[in-house]
């Protein structure tokens, strides 16, 4: 029943609510909620609107927050403001605000933000389940690090886990893939103990010159999950750890090499995709030397497999390149090509010029901004193949 792609192509939803554009971490902070304002108007320029339904989501509440996060934690969450926020409080240190790092600061809006990003997950989820799409897009989600009762790495609330909570209700397996340069470690420990989701992601690591890990340091090759054969979630993650400067034709192969063996032995009902493009060459966070297209031909072999879709946002720290990629990966949906010329009446088009000579245009050479060397060899990527499908192996079919 899976895999024949309709001639006419797939349904396509797309779930924004343009509220969280608004939203400010703080001026010096890595993550940008306008680079969604950039995304939407590339899409709505190439006139991508007219090959998907849209969808403006109301903000998820409380109640459904709570299908994953604690009440104490929700409260707190939403209670916090920069005006009453006292840093030396044991539980905002308990709850991962602020620190020393503040990855995760408390702004203005805070649990609107979180509201809205996670109510387009959820419309997204729905929207399979009525099987009024094939895919469902939310751009604006994809907050893999936070877990139930801890905010971490940019993330607060993770609509991820929601989404797939709702996803459950109806499929028996669903499959979370995870393209962000971050390992998935939020999704990861909220499914560590069932056999109903299986969680694969692709992600930077090791320890760098000043002895620091990578963030958040967890998903080397042997960490599948619980050892306890006792424990249903027992070898139903699978993590591929990757080095500096991975290239197009490298990441390619391994995705697909390791993705299909993932989808042919687990069989999902239901694909969630976290789609980060910090994985990008030339992200002021990332490690990778990826170029558009070749992050979009995952999305491509995801696609192909026909099963019923998520595709959702994540990491991103370049906003002209996360706007270009996402772009492109709405078109991959639909099944449309986009022409390298951006079109001349976007709002934003200052944002696309004059940069890594991709002024104007829409697939700029990334590994001309090339900041890391590639430290994977061809040897190294076999043998971790070779490893991914050995932990495959303790999966029960
Ligand atoms: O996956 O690496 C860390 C934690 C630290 C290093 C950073 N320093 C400042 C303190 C301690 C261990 N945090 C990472 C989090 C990355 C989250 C990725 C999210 C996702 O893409 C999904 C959305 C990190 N890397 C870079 C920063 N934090 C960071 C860089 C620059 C700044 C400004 C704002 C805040 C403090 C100065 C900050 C964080
Ligand atoms: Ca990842
Ligand atoms: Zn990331």
């Amino acid at each position: 029943e899976y895999g024949l792609e309709r001639p006419q192509g797939y349904s396509v939803s797309f779930h924004y609510n343009p509220h969280v554009e608004y939203h400010h971490f703080g001026s010096s902070h890595p993550m940008k909620p306008w680079r969604l304002t950039l995304t939407k108007q590339l899409v709505l320029s190439y006139g991508l609107e007219y090959t998907m339904d849209l969808y403006e989501p109301r903000p998820a509440n409380f109640n459904e927050l709570n299908i994953f996060h604690d009440r104490e934690y929700l409260s707190y969450l939403s209670e916090i403001t920069p005006q009453n926020a006292k840093p030396d409080d044991p539980q905002y240190i308990a709850y991962g605000f602020g620190g020393d790092s503040n990855d995760c600061p408390v702004f203005d809006g805070l649990w609107n933000y979180v509201s809205l990003y996670t109510g387009a997950s959820m419309s997204a989820a729905y929207n399979l389940l009525n099987k009024q799409s094939d895919i469902a897009i939310n751009w604006s989600g994809g907050l893999h690090h936070a877990k139930k009762n801890l905010a971490s790495g940019f993330c607060y609330v993770n609509d991820i886990v929601i989404a797939i909570q709702l996803l459950l209700t109806q499929h028996q397996r669903v499959l979370y893939i995870d393209i962000d340069v971050h390992h998935g470690d939020g999704v990861e420990q909220a499914f560590e103990s069932t056999d109903r989701v299986f969680t694969l992601s692709f992600h930077k690591y090791g320890i760098d010159r000043h002895g620091w890990p990578f963030f958040p340091g967890t998903g080397n090759i042997d960490e599948m999950g619980p050892k306890d054969p006792a424990n249903r979630g027992k070898a139903h993650s699978l993590n591929i750890p990757i080095d500096d400067g991975i290239d197009d034709h490298q990441y390619k192969y391994l995705f697909k090499t390791v993705t299909s063996k993932v989808i042919e032995k687990y069989n999902p009902q239901a694909i969630v995709l976290q789609s980060g493009a910090d994985s990008l060459g030339g992200d002021r966070l990332g490690r990778f030397n990826l170029n558009i297209k070749a992050h979009g031909s995952c999305i491509e072999t995801v696609k192909s497999f026909g099963r019923p879709l998520i595709l959702i946002g994540g990491g991103g720290y370049t906003p002209r390149n996360v706007a270009r990629t996402w772009c492109h990966e709405t078109a991959v949906c639909v099944g449309a090509t986009l022409h390298n010329d951006l079109p001349t009446h976007i709002p934003y088009l200052q944002a696309f010029q004059g940069d890594e000579n991709g002024g104007g245009i829409l697939y700029p050479d990334l590994h001309n901004t090339k900041r890391h060397d590639n430290l994977n060899t061809d040897a190294a990527l076999q043998k971790l193949i070779e490893k991914a499908m050995e932990n495959l192996r303790y999966m029960e079919g």
